[in-house]
């Protein structure tokens, strides 16, 4: 039997409105709407599904009041996470929102309408006292308490929920169940004690081995139930960390363990969310929760310290047992012992003998450099996974924008540097000259400083895309304005690709003594008009990675520099 609701029963808004899901989308279409954002959107889903049960809808203030300083719903009923709708006076005045009004709420995705809120109140919220209360400190290196200062907007409104959809999934449909549907599906499998494990990170040999190991200690089977919503900002995207949770169902034995998705966003509120995570997975029908060593840990504090202890989350569903009626398994660190080549729990090693691990950020580390992750840690399908999904620098993407008077030479040194990346063939080059950007890019622009802008950032658009598929990308045009490279730079960085601004400081005069067409004697004569460096600025780039003079260093010794340049950095040959 799958353990009973939170509060009793299952709060499936979606079963209970759907006789009147034509009449709700007929209404919600004469309604105010507000769309909900990301973790709105997380929110809502749940508790139209009865994940969060018995929620209805989002917290009025005495519910919210009572949340914050009790860890209870204002009926007494154990709830230790604020859920919130919040809206700004502007909202407020455009949908002349008060007591009774209902408003539509939409798919920020895909502007489909999923509830109406019938509002019950509206309330400002004490936010440093929300921080410190549920978060247990006001200090914005708490990314829930960034969150509440920077993105939430100054008043919240209550009301219960008509359910017209929850919001359309693309990705691993297979793997997502609401909970009427997890409870369904253990019926099916005839499971009746299940024990689930909460990750927001990529499985290993050592999660596997303490899952088998509650399982064990409590006869239970296994659900793997990974929070696919918001995580900790800088986390592994949900699609990698999926297809390895995938990769890793294999490995038990005798289909012990299951996979669903959570599309819960995390708050890495520590105790308070270990008990919410308990109660989420009670409506899911688990039957026992693992609690492990800092549990929705958010990291450091202001000051460098961590914001909870790191056993403060087990002490405080411990603290909670009676009411919980999920029995929450402490998680038992197991270390790998390299003599005996096995998992054991980390209070069972021996006086003396040798442990091994690979922390979160050493891994990431290995994965950025390409250094080999050791089998003993991971299993190779995993790797394998993790590896296509954070190449090593040798094969990322990266763009060389070149920038410097017109006819400094930037446009031969590009050529020779394709040529000899050519040679390397470690990926695909592109070659985006001024020229070529002016006209198949940019040919309705002319040379004002907006316009130059604008054709830099496209060249940084595109650039940033080709560096995002594993390309190498060099460009050469003018590029007269620091702002313009730096936020090119930007955009290439933000994409994962890596960025090379190299000068070609030829000096104008050398420029000008070069000049074969006449062009830059057309500028002087007034017949180009804001020509750079004749009537038009050129702002030497503040941060290049290299600076050259075409007229006093032959190009192959350019091109050299710049192929160091890129070696040392990872992106070029092998190591
Ligand atoms: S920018 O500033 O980076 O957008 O310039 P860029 O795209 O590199 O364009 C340089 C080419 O445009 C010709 N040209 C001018 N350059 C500078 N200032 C003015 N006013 C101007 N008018 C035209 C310049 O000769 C370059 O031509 P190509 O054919 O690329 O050598």
């Amino acid at each position: 039997m799958a353990n009973t609701p939170h509060g009793g029963s299952l709060i499936d808004l979606i079963v209970r409105d759907a006789p009147r899901r034509d009449a709700l989308v007929k209404e919600a279409a004469t309604l105010y709407s507000l769309t909900l954002n990301e973790r709105q959107l997380c929110d809502i889903e749940l508790i139209l599904n009865g994940g969060f049960s018995p929620l209805d809808g989002f917290m009025s203030q005495a519910d919210y009041d009572s949340v914050v300083s009790d860890l209870r719903l204002s009926n007494g009923l154990l709830w230790p996470m604020p859920i919130t709708l919040d809206v700004n006076a502007a909202q407020i005045k455009a949908g002349n929102i008060a007591p009774s009004t209902r408003i539509a709420l939409r798919n920020p995705q895909d502007d489909t309408v999923l509830a109406i809120l019938t509002v019950s109140d509206i309330y400002t919220p004490n936010k440093s006292r929300e921080a410190a209360a549920v978060f247990g400190a006001d200090d914005v290196a708490h990314p829930a308490v960034h969150y509440l200062h920077t993105q939430t907007k100054e008043f919240y409104i209550g009301g219960k929920l008509d359910a017209i959809d929850v919001p359309v999934h693309y990705d691993f449909v297979e793997h997502r169940f609401s909970p009427a549907e997890l409870r369904a599906y253990f019926k099916k499998l005839n499971w009746t004690r299940v024990v689930a494990f909460q990750t927001r990170n990529p499985m290993h040999r050592a999660h596997r081995e303490l899952t088998v190991r509650a399982a064990r200690a409590r006869h239970c089977n296994v659900l793997i139930h990974p929070v696919v919503g918001s995580t900790k900002p800088g986390d592994i995207d949900h699609f990698t960390r999926v297809r390895v949770y995938k990769a890793l169902l294999p490995k038990y034995p005798q289909g012990m363990a299951s996979l669903s998705l959570l599309p819960l966003a995390m708050r890495m509120g520590g105790p308070r969310e270990a008990l919410w995570h308990a109660i989420i997975r009670k409506n899911f029908g688990c039957t026992h929760f693992i609690v492990g060593r800092d549990h929705a840990g958010p990291g450091k504090n202001s000051a460098g310290q961590d914001f909870y202890g790191a056993y403060d989350a087990q002490e405080l569903v411990a603290k909670y047992k009676s009411e919980l009626d999920i029995e929450v398994v402490p998680f038992q660190m197991v270390a790998y012992v390299p003599e005996s080549d096995e998992y054991i729990p980390a209070d069972e090693v021996p006086e003396g003998v040798k442990t091994l691990n690979i922390s979160g950020t050493e891994l990431r580390r290995r994965l950025k450099t390409g250094a080999a992750i050791p089998d003993w840690f991971t299993y190779p399908e995993v790797q394998t996974i993790l590896r296509a999904s954070h190449p090593a620098r040798s094969a990322q993407g990266f763009v060389v924008l070149f920038t410097g008077y017109w006819n400094s030479g930037a446009t031969l040194i590009a050529q020779a540097l394709q040529m000899s990346l050519n040679q390397g063939g470690q990926r695909p080059t592109t070659l985006l000259l001024g020229e070529t950007i002016r006209h198949e890019l940019s040919s309705e622009l002319g040379f004002t400083k907006r316009d130059r802008d604008l054709n830099i950032s496209r060249i940084g658009f595109v650039a940033a895309e080709i560096a995002k598929c594993g390309g190498a990308v060099i460009a050469a045009p003018i590029a007269p304005y620091d702002a313009a490279r730096i936020e090119a730079r930007k955009v290439v960085e933000r994409a994962g690709g890596g960025f090379f601004l190299v000068h070609v400081a030829t000096a104008l005069e050398d420029c000008i003594a070069r000049d074969r067409t006449g062009t830059y004697e057309r500028a002087k004569r007034g017949e180009i008009k804001g020509f750079t460096g004749i009537d038009d600025p050129y702002e030497t780039p503040t941060a290049p990675q290299l600076t050259v003079d075409a007229a006093k260093t032959p190009v192959s010794q350019i091109v050299h520099e710049i192929i160091l340049l890129l070696e040392a950095q990872g992106y070029i040959g092998s190591r």
